[in-house]
């Protein structure tokens, strides 16, 4: 009776496992927008920016600082920990008290909120989700919609949702009025956007995500119908690692030892 072969065997195993870690999800940017300063801290604190227009066919302007003279609260108190609550930033920088969120005011219509604190390269990771918790002062006249921006090889990619940004709520009832916006990377409707400062915001027709490139930066595009207080925590991005090739090498290679083993024994 021959004996079963433990080395392929163990190579066998090392595979499966391998391929159902490779498999898994995982978070790997998440911003709770915790400060431990005060109320009013910008948004650039936080390494992320914020590109706006005060009316939908208006220029783009740089709104990331209160500098500019508009902003009156970029980065303030929510008076409670925006949902869910408790959790650490990944990949963001220093995780403070978690009792903020990101407010921006009633001065554009629409607003590209992004960072690029974070960049990978999609031979990486492949993208799964994004998601972010939020609510808006009621006021706004439809459409309201909140979509993924996401910026490879110097191009922005949006999702274009519509109308699902209908949460209305205060700062107060943050932790129970926000809920949160999903969206599916890989089956989303995608479109280019551009986003120059000096000129309006203008998104083009349907296009596909490119599955090769490096992300540069990601965020969140918001249209309103007419500029309201809107409300932003906990923004998140799942992805599944993809398996380096010289791992795949590497076991290769022990199943080949394997077999060589074998040969030998046989001998
Ligand atoms: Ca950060
Ligand atoms: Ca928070």
């Amino acid at each position: 009776m021959k004996t079963p072969n433990l080395t392929l065997l163990a190579g066998a195993l090392a595979v499966s496992s391998f391929a159902s870690v490779a498999s898994a999800q995982t978070t790997i940017y998440r911003e709770t927008f915790g400060n431990n300063a005060n109320f009013g801290v910008d948004i650039a604190n936080y390494g992320w920016a914020r590109l706006g227009s005060a009316t939908a066919a208006g220029n783009v302007a740089d709104f990331s600082a209160g500098a500019n003279g508009t902003v009156t609260g970029n980065a303030t108190k929510t008076n409670v920990d925006g949902a869910p609550q408790n959790l650490d930033n990944v990949n963001a920088g220093v995780s403070e008290s978690m009792i903020y969120g990101f407010v921006f005011n009633q001065n554009t219509t629409n607003t590209l909120l992004y960072t690029n604190e974070y960049s990978f390269n999609l031979s990486q990771y492949e993208l799964n989700s994004a998601s972010w918790y939020s609510n808006r002062n009621t006021g706004s006249a439809a459409p309201n919609s909140q979509n993924v921006a996401i910026k490879i090889d110097g191009v922005w990619y949006v999702t274009q949702a519509s109308n699902n940004f209908t949460t209305a709520g205060t700062a107060a009832d943050f932790d129970t009025t926000a809920t949160k916006t999903t969206f599916n990377l890989a089956t989303a409707s995608w479109h280019t956007l551009t986003a120059t400062i000096g000129s309006p915001f203008s998104v083009s027709g349907t296009t596909t995500l490119p599955t090769t490139g490096t992300v540069e930066a990601f965020g969140i595009y918001v249209t309103l119908g007419s500029a309201v207080i809107t409300r932003f925590d906990t923004f998140e991005l799942q992805a599944t690692a993809i398996p380096e090739p010289s791992a795949f090498a590497a076991l290769a290679g022990l199943t080949g030892l394997g077999l060589a083993a074998t040969r030998r024994r046989r001998r």
